[in-house]
């Protein structure tokens, strides 16, 4: 087989990719490991920026969010039992962002891929990359039982976290930065309407809890509960006064509960590895840098780091110019960090850690505080919550 562009992961990044080459003329084969109903199921993201739904909208994959999303203008911060809403377009010139779900995205990208777009492989697994230092690049996977190769003359791993593609740049050529956190969050799917109308991020002497939605009828809740925690001992009765406790205020607001349909832990982790091309080889999304979730962030980033790989791939494609291929990893990295700044922020903001003295908590009301009744500390928040500028 062979193409222009290899594309390693049908994930948000990959099928963005993806769509926005074929937009461009630029051909381009997606290889994913799983199976379309895994990749169209996985619960993950729930938030896009305002540029993320920009970009949808500009490839032309927009259509069903701006039907079905629900846009938010601010978010509640809930700690010593007050509500303090933030407001976004009132302190970022007008920005705001769009409740829509990871799986209904990809499902939109899948179905436009597979009705106009270049080859969408499920099931292919990619085994190794070869050839992305001496300009011969090609990708061998195995699909259908049968191992082939796919050549390029670009590869972009957009296979996540646990892919293969960051491998293939040498251990010398590179470097990676990380930080793990000492907790984890057990997310829960549950069949209620959300109790609030925008999200809410708690933090008590408890741990943090957050309480998101997917829809009008399905709320999304995540509590901070200690690395290695096993789901089987959350039953639905304890998750629901857990949030009970965490989410309580000094008013009548209260948490209605209804059947949980999911559970899942997810550990909290910083990660970059730099850079982000080796000759032929690009990454792009959760295969470059992880963020934790409490910035909403890690999404956001996947589609601008494709949004401003697309650009610099069209550019070669119609002019042979290289330079903004040559500065991708440069200008995506400049973005990635600012996002990790913001993440690592809210994360150590809002949880409580196992090794605080009562003096580190105190400090940490204080910098609530701060955000709440300061509107340029709340316009810092705001602004990188509806997303930095892309590029
Ligand atoms: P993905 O989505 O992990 O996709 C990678 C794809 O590559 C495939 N793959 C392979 N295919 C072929 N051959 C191989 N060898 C392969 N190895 C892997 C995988 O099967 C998969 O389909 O990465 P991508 O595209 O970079 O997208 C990143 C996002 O998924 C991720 O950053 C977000 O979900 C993070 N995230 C959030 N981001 C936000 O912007 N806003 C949020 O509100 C938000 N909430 C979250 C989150 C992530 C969470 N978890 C579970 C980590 C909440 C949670 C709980
Ligand atoms: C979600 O809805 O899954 C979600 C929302 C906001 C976050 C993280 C996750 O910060």
């Amino acid at each position: 087989m062979r193409t222009t562009v290899g594309i390693i992961g049908a994930g948000p990044a990959g099928l963005m990719l993806a769509r926005l080459l074929h937009r461009a003329g630029v051909d381009s084969v997606v290889l994913e490991g799983r199976d379309r109903r895994y990749v169209e199921q996985r619960q993950r993201a729930g938030i896009l920026e305002q540029g993320t739904a920009d970009a949808l909208r500009a490839a032309g994959a927009g259509a069903r969010m701006d039907r079905e999303g629900i846009v938010h203008h601010g978010i509640e911060l809930r700690f010593d039992r007050r509500g303090h809403r933030i407001d976004f377009p009132g302190i970022t010139g007008g920005r705001s962002v769009m409740v829509y779900a990871q799986t209904e995205m990809v499902k939109d990208l899948i179905a436009l891929q597979l009705d106009e777009g270049g080859p969408l492989l499920f099931e292919a697994r990619a085994v190794a990359i070869e050839g992305v230092a001496d300009g011969n690049p090609a990708v061998r996977f195995v699909h259908a039982g049968r191992e082939q190769t796919l050549h390029c003359e670009i590869i972009v791993g957009c296979d996540g976290f646990h892919g293969i593609a960051r491998d293939a740049n040498p251990a010398a050529e590179r470097r990676s930065y990380e930080r793990q956190y000492p907790y984890s969050w057990l997310g829960v799917l549950a069949d209620v309407p959300p109790s609030c109308e925008e999200l809410i991020y708690a933090h008590s002497p408890r741990g943090f809890a957050l309480h998101s939605m997917r829809s009008h009828q399905v709320s999304r809740l995540y509590l901070q509960v200690p690395n290695g925690t096993d789901p089987a001992d959350w039953p639905d009765e304890r998750i629901w006064d857990e949030l009970d406790t965490r989410f309580a205020v000094d008013s009548d607001w209260r948490l209605e509960r209804g059947p949980v349909t999911a559970k899942s832990v997810t550990p909290m982790r910083s990660w970059v590895t730099e850079p982000m091309r080796y000759g032929s080889l690009f990454l792009a999304g959760d295969a470059a840098h992880i963020v934790p979730p409490t910035g909403a962030e890690g999404l956001n980033l996947a589609v601008a780091d494709v949004v401003v790989l697309a650009e610099a791939l069209a550019d070669r494609h119609a002019t042979g110019a290289q330079e903004r291929l040559d500065a991708y990893s440069r200008t995506c990295l400049r973005r990635v960090w600012q996002a990790q700044h913001f993440s690592s922020f809210m994360t150590t903001a809002l949880h409580t850690d196992p090794g605080d003295t009562p003096f580190d908590a105190r400090v940490r009301l204080a910098r609530l505080h701060r955000i709440a009744d300061s509107t340029a500390a709340s316009a810092e928040l705001a602004e990188n919550y509806t997303g930095l500028p892309i590029g």
